[in-house]
């Protein structure tokens, strides 16, 4: 039987659609008699995805759509699709003033509209697709995956059309085992209507797939829209160098998806994947690493891709990651500086070692600091932007002001003006530890839908527990108001003025503790 394999990357902000291309040039390697083509919506203007998604249908007739949808949830502290969603939130919960309540009522409702519409959308466009695809090949089929699926695969499955795979974190080994006609009851996915997803499908191991370099003349010859991420300078182009993290961090479910498993993708086939890029004219990279160096154990495999990078003439790039900044040495921030690393994330979440610890971070804080000053040392004088989610477990305003401690040390070493602290509250999400916490406290129930944004609910989901839950709306409502353009800097001014800072030493030492219900996160 012939196979046209369409992949439709689902309507998304232009992020480069990294997933479906390296899935297209896995699938050509193995099977390339392979009819495929790449249609990506992030590419298209909303008013046009219906008749976009049509035409393409109808010209290449497809008989597997394979939908890439990649994110759903939007809580974050700076304007999303629909408006500011942190802000509207907080203005509803926690605004005195009626008039703010209400603007954050009705902000709230439009970010809510927005957000169901964008599902149901995306629904309607996967079943459209199916349906048109049909007409011209009554066999044609429809899988559906990427990160956004991975999160809610349980969830996603009661909404989409019979017979769909729905399938869970990396995608290589379902689509080889579709076209080779073989079961695929065991890959991590289920079949809406023919089966249930197993019990802890999403924390079972992804299949060992050594990665090679992607073939860029061939993704080019089969998507058509591929110059579009390729015109404008800004764009970062996604390089992934390896999968998985071995951490265990609270809330993080990247963990789970990827498997704690580390996978290097080959130093040589990284830097020949990125040369191809480079001939292209790309300059920006980002290592869309899960975390671009996982633990010390790695701190090798990262030397040697930024040599190699270095070695292949790429002496003018830049690159960013998710970076952990305990897995640094003096050699590596050297090599980070040289090859143009000119923006990483470092996600420590808190400034105090103890509540570090206590969400299972794995993190040395100290370490954290004397390796910045070794980048900094290194020349590195760019931007980093230090994650910071406020009032998961145990905050106490001793630890707000160890916080406060710790970036302000921070801003000390890099400058005030390139440590950007970006406060994010957290978006629980399901197979996490802290959902589990959520289940023992009372705070959710089993059952709980973590899509839904519905206000009694994503009052629970944006985690912001009380007793400091109202102390946090407060200092943010007033952050937006002194100076919306500058939101994390603000809270940490207002958080300083209110409550102080804490002295540094007590921020890096985390005193041994005595076991409490409360603290079941700890030690685990
Ligand atoms: C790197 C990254 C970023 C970078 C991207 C940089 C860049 N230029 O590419 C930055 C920092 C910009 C970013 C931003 C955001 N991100 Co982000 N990001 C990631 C991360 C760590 C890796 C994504 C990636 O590219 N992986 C590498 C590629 C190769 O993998 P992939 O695309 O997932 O594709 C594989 C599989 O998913 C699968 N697959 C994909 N499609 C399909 C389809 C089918 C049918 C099948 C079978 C398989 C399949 O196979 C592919 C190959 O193995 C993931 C977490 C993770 N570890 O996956 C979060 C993640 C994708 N991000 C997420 C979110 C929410 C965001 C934000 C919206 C956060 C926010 N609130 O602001 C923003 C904004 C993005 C936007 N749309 O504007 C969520 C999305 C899910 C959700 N919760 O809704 C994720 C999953 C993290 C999480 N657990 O919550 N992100
Ligand atoms: S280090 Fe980062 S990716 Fe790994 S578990 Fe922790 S938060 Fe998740």
């Amino acid at each position: 039987m012939e196979n046209r394999i369409l992949y439709v990357r689902l309507p998304c902000n232009p992020i480069f659609p990294i997933g479906v291309v390296y899935l297209a040039d896995h699938v050509h390697k193995l099977f390339p008699e392979v009819e495929q083509r790449i249609f990506d919506l992030g590419t298209v203007p909303p008013l046009d995805f219906n008749s976009a998604l049509d035409a393409c249908v109808d010209e290449f007739q497809p008989t597997l759509l394979v939908f890439s949808w990649r994110d759903i949830q939007i809580y974050a502290p700076v304007g999303g699709r629909g408006g500011n969603p942190l802000q509207n939130a907080f203005e509803f919960y926690y605004a005195k003033n009626p008039l703010i309540k209400l603007r954050g009522a009705l902000g709230g409702l439009r970010v809510t509209t927005s957000y169901y519409t964008e599902l149901w959308r995306n629904q309607e466009l996967i079943k459209r697709g199916l349906q048109r695809a049909r007409q011209y090949r009554p066999e044609a089929r429809a899988v559906v995956g990427g990160g956004a699926v991975s999160v809610f695969y349980e969830q996603l499955g009661s909404s989409l059309p019979k017979g769909t795979i729905v399938s869970v974190g990396e995608g290589e080994s379902l689509l080889e085992k579709l076209l080779r006609g073989q079961d695929v009851t065991d890959d991590r996915c289920y079949i809406v209507g023919e089966t249930t997803p197993r019990d802890r499908l999403i924390h079972e191991q992804p299949a060992p797939i050594e990665k090679s370099a992607c073939n860029y003349d061939y993704i080019e010859s089969i998507w058509p829209a591929f110059a579009y991420y390729f015109q404008e300078q800004d764009f970062y182009i996604g390089v992934q160098t390896k999968r998985g993290c071995p951490h265990n961090c609270c809330y993080c479910i990247y963990t789970v998806i990827e498997g704690k498993q580390v996978r290097i993708n080959p130093a040589d086939e990284v830097v020949k994947e990125m040369q191809q890029l480079y001939d292209r004219g790309i300059r920006n990279f980002w290592f869309t690493d899960a975390q671009f160096i996982p633990a010390r154990r790695f701190i090798d495999d990262a030397i040697e891709l930024l040599q190699k990078i270095l070695a292949a003439g790429m002496t003018d790039i830049h690159w960013a990651a998710y970076i952990r900044a305990d897995n640094l040495t003096p050699e590596l921030c050297d090599l980070m500086v040289k090859t143009g690393m000119n923006y990483f994330e470092i996600g420590i979440t808190s400034g105090s070692q103890e509540l570090v610890r206590k969400m299972r971070m794995g993190y040395n804080l100290r370490t954290v600091l004397q390796n910045c000053r070794d980048l900094k040392a290194a020349g590195f004088n760019d931007l980093v932007s230090v994650n910071y989610s406020f009032n998961v477990i145990d905050e106490t305003y001793d630890t707000i002001r160890q916080t406060i401690a710790y970036h302000r040390e921070l801003e000390r070493i890099f400058g005030a003006d390139k440590v950007e602290p970006a406060i994010f509250f957290i978006g629980l999400q399901p197979h996490t530890h802290l959902e589990e916490y959520a289940f023992k406290n009372d705070i959710i129930k089993p059952g709980y839908n973590p899509m839904s944004l519905m206000p009694w609910t994503a009052r629970k989901l944006l985690w912001n527990p009380e007793p400091l839950g109202s102390f946090f709306g407060e200092v943010c409502l007033q952050a937006w108001r002194r100076n919306p353009n500058d939101f994390g800097r603000e809270v940490m001014l207002i958080l300083e003025e209110r409550l102080g800072c804490a002295d540094l030493e007590s921020a890096l030492s985390a005193p041994v503790e005595v076991k409490s219900p409360q603290k079941q996160l700890v030690g685990v």
